[in-house]
């Protein structure tokens, strides 16, 4: 057994009985209300979710396993040659709240090249799929078809037990998460460079290896690291994530709920707003036909996207109340290695303007940037021109922070989730009594 998985195992036995004696004895203790306009408006701030993998505060940002995100990177092993930690050693540290050492990383490393080998129908699967099919889509798909390999659903056919489906979720979501790269890669150079796949390099760890297999040289090692951390979980009421929970809670194997998880990511308010917002830089500098860019111009084409009734990519927050301090941390990246790149510039004009647009025009609850306005920039600076890719990015990220998830859903057995609706007449009713009596 990895320590990693010996580690988890401990962790899981001490928490288990947490969960059981808050069900048990406080499992009638009130922590949120519902209101009409929560009901109809999208389940804002309902309180009725647990992880303990993440949480997002809204003015202060998420915290992974109450790290915040400086303090992750610093708390982590750095990948060799980089500045950033591995994505192995994080994957420890999400699933456990600690940080590997050398050995345990190691191990991880080793574990995820040993799952890392494709099944080539799934090849043959993207291949099949129209050249012009979105990247997504390709990876959800190619996800999906992979479903016939899940450790889960056999052990659920062969004498599933309960307590013993967290094993099994953790087979499944570790041979996912080290399958990502190479996929996420494959959809890349299939789709946008004639197909000219570069193999895996098998000395290289998560972020090297992508990193080689896309094509692009140092430091887009520590760029992949750097993205796929920072995008990995922002707790689990977003869309992404709550998908993945949610059809995980039906049993269903982590290939099915990642594929779930991702066909939400795909959303142009959720994942898709990156691709937005490189579309609507790329569509401003067109129109400005070589002019430089200014705050006043800058202010009229934002403007002009909110009369035409669109919202600005990459701004606003459906919990954060402040900028998202994963944008921060892609701006601070930027500024050291890109601090002449006119995106870059752009981006900083932007970030000095919309704000104020946002809040005259009244209606964002938050103004401020989040992760998507400043992640395009990067991408673009290191050669990751084709922008429709940049969502698969954020889906291999996002798959760390939904497995890990799944893995603690199945461990502290979480029931079937399924909340109750209503109708239009019930709260008719309720809203002329003041309120639901039963
Ligand atoms: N530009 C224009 N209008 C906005 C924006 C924006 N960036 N953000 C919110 N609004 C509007 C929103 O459409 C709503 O209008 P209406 O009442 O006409 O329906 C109003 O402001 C109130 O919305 P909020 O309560 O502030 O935001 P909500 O929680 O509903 O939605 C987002 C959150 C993120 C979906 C929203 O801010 C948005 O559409 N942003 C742009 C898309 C984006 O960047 N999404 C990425 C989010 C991060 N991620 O990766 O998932
Ligand atoms: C996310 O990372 O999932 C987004 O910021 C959206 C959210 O948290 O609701």
């Amino acid at each position: 057994m990895t320590k990693l998985k010996s580690v988890l195992f401990d962790k899981i036995a001490a928490h288990r009985p947490r969960t059981a004696r808050l069900n048990k004895e406080f499992g009638n203790v009130l922590i949120d209300q519902v209101t009409i306009g929560q009901a109809l408006g999208g389940a804002r701030d309902v309180k009725c979710l647990v992880t303990d993998i993440s949480y997002l505060d809204p003015m202060e940002g998420i915290r992974l396993r109450g790290k915040n995100i400086p303090e992750t990177f610093a708390a982590l092993p750095k990948a060799e040659d980089g500045e950033y930690p591995s994505v192995e050693s994080f994957w420890y540290f999400l699933l456990t709240g600690e940080a590997p050492d050398a050995e345990a990383t190691a191990e991880i490393e080793a574990d995820f090249k040993y799952r890392a080998k494709i099944p080539p129908y799934v090849f043959d699967v993207i291949k099949a799929l129209p050249k012009d099919t979105h990247p997504m889509v390709m990876l959800s798909t190619a996800v999906l078809a992979m479903q016939r390999e899940s450790k889960f659903t056999h052990f659920y056919h062969h004498g599933f037990k309960k307590d013993r489906a967290w094993d099994y979720m953790y087979e499944d979501a570790c041979d996912l998460v080290a399958k990502l790269p190479e996929i996420a890669a494959f959809i890349y150079r299939w789709k946008y460079k004639n197909g000219d796949i570069i193999a895996p390099d098998t000395h290289l760890d998560f972020g090297a290896n992508f990193a080689h297999m896309m094509g692009f040289p140092k430091p887009y090692d520590d760029v992949a690291r750097m993205y796929f951390i920072i995008h990995s979980d922002h707790e689990v009421g977003n869309v992404s994530a709550h998908a993945t929970h949610l059809v995980g809670s039906a049993l269903s194997d982590a290939y099915y709920a990642l594929a779930a998880g991702l066909c939400g990511l795909a959303g142009p308010l959720h994942g898709l707003a990156n691709q937005e917002v490189l579309d609507w830089i790329l569509q401003f500098q067109k129109k400005l036909d070589g002019a430089e860019p200014t705050e006043e111009n800058v202010k009229q084409a934002l403007w002009d996207t909110l009369n035409a009734g669109q919202v600005i990519p990459g701004y606003g927050h459906a919990v954060l109340r402040r900028t998202d301090p994963r944008f921060e941390a892609q701006f601070e990246f930027a500024k050291k290695h890109l601090p002449e790149d006119p995106l870059f510039k752009l981006v900083a004009t932007i970030y000095a303007v919309a704000p104020g647009v946002l809040k005259e025009q009244g209606k964002t609850k938050n103004p401020w940037p989040n992760v998507d306005a400043g992640s395009g920039m990067i991408q673009y600076h290191y050669g990751l021109r084709e922008y429709d890719f940049y969502t698969v990015l954020f889906g291999v990220g996002r798959a760390l922070g939904v497995l890990a998830n799944l893995i603690w859903d199945r461990a502290l057995q979480y029931p079937l989730e399924r909340p109750k609706s209503v109708t239009t007449d019930m709260l008719e009713k309720w809203a002329a009594e003041g309120g639901a009596k039963e």
